[in-house]
Parts: C-alpha cells; sequence; structure tokens
C-alpha cells in the first residue's frame, strides 16, 4: 500500500468514525421487558390448508419429528417469534414510508394493510430495532423453547418430486414432507471479523473498515431450517439439514437410521452466530468457508410447540387469534425479514413460503 492510500484510509475511516458517531464502549444494556406469553396450538380436525391431509394429523406429525437444537457455547442471538420480530420493528414500505413500531406494537395487525400477497414482493421490509436484534431470550436462552417452531407438511407426488443437491434420491408419490422453521433477529458472523488485523497486525483494525470485514456476512433477519421425509407407513427416513443456501452448500441428507435424535426429532447442531444446522457437531471450516464452529456445547433446547403455517396462501386455522395472526402472516405475506446487511450478505431473508418451501397440488 502506498503512503499517499494509507493516508487516504486513514482519513477515509476517520471520517467514517464522525459519521457514525458511535460512542466509545459498550452499548446500554436492553431494558428488561416481560417475557413474551408462549403460543397454544389447537387444529382441529380438517383440511383447512386444502393439502389433503387431515389438519389433525399434520399436528402430530410436526409435534412428533420436532428437531432438538443444540447451541455453540458463545451464541447470543436466540430465536423469536413472528410476532416479536414484528412488533420490535418499523415497516418500510417500496416508496420509503417508515411505520413506527411502536404503531406495529400496538396492532401488528397493520402489516396486512402493506404486504398484500405471498406470490410477489411488495417491497416492505422489517427493519428491527438493533437492541432487539438478539431476540427475547438473551438472558434465558431457555426460555427459546417457547418460541414457536414454524411448520408445515404435505405429501410430495410425481409431479412435485423432490430433489436435494448432491443427492441421488428422488421423494416423490408416497412420501410426506415435513419442514420446521426457525426464526432468529440477526445472523452475525463472526469469522471474519479479525482478518485485517492478523493479516496487518498494525493497521488491521483499519483494513477492516475500509473493507467492511467487521460486518462481512452479517445481516437481519435469519431463517432456517431442516426438514424431514416420511414414507408411506408415516415412517420418518431421512432428515436433511440445510446450511448457507442449498446453492452454495448442498444440504445433508442423512438416513434416519444415522441420525442423532432426541425422542423421534432429530438432533441439530447450530452455527454459532449463523444459525445454519448440521447432522453432527464441527469446528469451522477455512476463511474461504462460511462455515463456523457448531460444537453443540451451549443450549440444548427443544420447541414446545410447532405451529402449522398451513400452505401458501392457505393458512393454517388455527385455534386462537395470536396462532391465527402469525400463520396468516407466513402463508399470506412477502416480506424481508431485516433491513440490514453487511459485506458479501445476500440480502434480508424473505419468510419460509418465499424460500424452499415445496407446494403440493392444492384443492
Ligand atoms: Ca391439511
Ligand atoms: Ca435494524
Ligand atoms: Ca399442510
Ligand atoms: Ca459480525
Amino acid at each position: 500500500m502506498t503512503r499517499a492510500r494509507l493516508l487516504l484510509v486513514l482519513l477515509i475511516c476517520a471520517g467514517l468514525h464522525r459519521a457514525t458517531g458511535r460512542p466509545a464502549g459498550k452499548a446500554l444494556p436492553v431494558p428488561p421487558e416481560p417475557s413474551p406469553k408462549p403460543l397454544v396450538i389447537h387444529v382441529e380436525p380438517g383440511d383447512s390448508d386444502g393439502d389433503g391431509i387431515d389438519d389433525a394429523l399434520e399436528q402430530r406429525w410436526l409435534d412428533a419429528h420436532r428437531p432438538l437444537f443444540k447451541f455453540n457455547k458463545g451464541e447470543t442471538v436466540f430465536p423469536c417469534s413472528v410476532t416479536w420480530f414484528i412488533t420490535h420493528s418499523d415497516l418500510v414500505t417500496s416508496n420509503g414510508q417508515r411505520i413506527a413500531r411502536s404503531e406495529l406494537a400496538k396492532k401488528p395487525q397493520l402489516i396486512f394493510k402493506y404486504a398484500t400477497g405471498w406470490r410477489s414482493f411488495t417491497g416492505v421490509k422489517l427493519d428491527i430495532a438493533d437492541d432487539s436484534r438478539p431476540g427475547p431470550y438473551q438472558t434465558n436462552p431457555k426460555g427459546s423453547a417457547d418460541v414457536p417452531l414454524y411448520g408445515h407438511a404435505v405429501r410430495l407426488n410425481q409431479r412435485n418430486a423432490l430433489k436435494y443437491r448432491g443427492d441421488a434420491h428422488t421423494f416423490g408419490e408416497g412420501y410426506v414432507l415435513l419442514q420446521y422453521y426457525w426464526l432468529f433477529g440477526y445472523n452475525d458472523a463472526t469469522k471474519w471479523d479479525h482478518v485485517g488485523r492478523t493479516i496487518f497486525p498494525i493497521i488491521g483494525g483499519l483494513v477492516q473498515k475500509w473493507t467492511g470485514f467487521d460486518n462481512a456476512g452479517d445481516h437481519e433477519g435469519d431463517w432456517v431450517w431442516v426438514d424431514v421425509i416420511l414414507d408411506r407407513n408415516e415412517a420418518p427416513l431421512f432428515a436433511i439439514y440445510h446450511h448457507h443456501g442449498d446453492g452454495n452448500l448442498a444440504p445433508s441428507v442423512v438416513p434416519w437410521n444415522e441420525v442423532e435424535k432426541d425422542g423421534s426429532g432429530p438432533v441439530a447442531y447450530v452455527e454459532v452466530g449463523v444459525h445454519e444446522l448440521w447432522p453432527k457437531s464441527g469446528r469451522q471450516e477455512p476463511i474461504s468457508s462460511p462455515v463456523h464452529d457448531h460444537l453443540g456445547d451451549g443450549e440444548a433446547i427443544k420447541p414446545n410447540v410447532v405451529l402449522n403455517i398451513g400452505e401458501a396462501g392457505r393458512p393454517m386455522k388455527q385455534g386462537n387469534p395470536e396462532a391465527q395472526f402469525e400463520a396468516d402472516v407466513l402463508a399470506n405475506c412477502w416480506v424481508k425479514w431485516g433491513d440490514f446487511t453487511g459485506a458479501g450478505a445476500g440480502g434480508n431473508p424473505p419468510g419460509p413460503v418465499q424460500q424452499h418451501f415445496p407446494r403440493p397440488a392444492l384443492k
């Protein structure tokens, strides 16, 4: 680096520091909030999501095979519910109109006025407050067991056969797909936080800022998921663990007899900070890979409830308005969960229905 370039870096960084105006030292602690009330799930017999499967049977499958999540020591961001995320976010429309979170906290149903369909993105983003990113259970991680795991169940067929990248199986007629999604307020990649300081010991801090490495891979909102495939006798056959997007890294498709289990549910190891899911514990991979430690040596959390979303555009009929609100948002709206991304991050995530969410032929 030339001296002139170095000077430029110094000036830019000084400017950046002034522009952000962040006070030195740690952020103020978040004032304590009452814990959210756990959702009660009650599903009636019938087929309210129109997929040809009795809804009570879908719920039994989802409850039976819900995963146990093993976190890494040092995790700081734990899951939150859809309602919690919405009521701690400003809603930003495509033309920049901003609905304050104080309004959404009073009336979360405002979201339906702006996010009006699941088939196309209407430009609505949920800008979660920065101090709310760690979720309601940062200081009481075990409370995360009350955060709903969101799911759905569908029968696959030849027309909607499922194949996973890097795996030889085709799951068509006779198979059932269960999917489980969990929401986090923030994806905090940490493995690039010190790269600049390692390579350039003296000016490393400046390099970090100049390159954006401090926030590399970070983004608000983080949906992670695991699938379970049942056979025609409703017995589990495979668990599928997704990590860093199937297009970037093939998912792990694991035969049920090799799956580490907790009761009749799979165990998932959660990458520290970025929450990607693995069938076994593992260490972070070289700097060119996005994989972080997932040793499972921290909290072990099994969600108490699975909220069945239903199908795209066909929210599952729920037994109470709180659960119905969440199913309606996920089945009927396309929003971006978050409004911040660091260098190299792919953008704020859409919800489950706009991710990997196979849809059957509906009645
Ligand atoms: Ca159904
Ligand atoms: Ca934000
Ligand atoms: Ca269903
Ligand atoms: Ca980070």
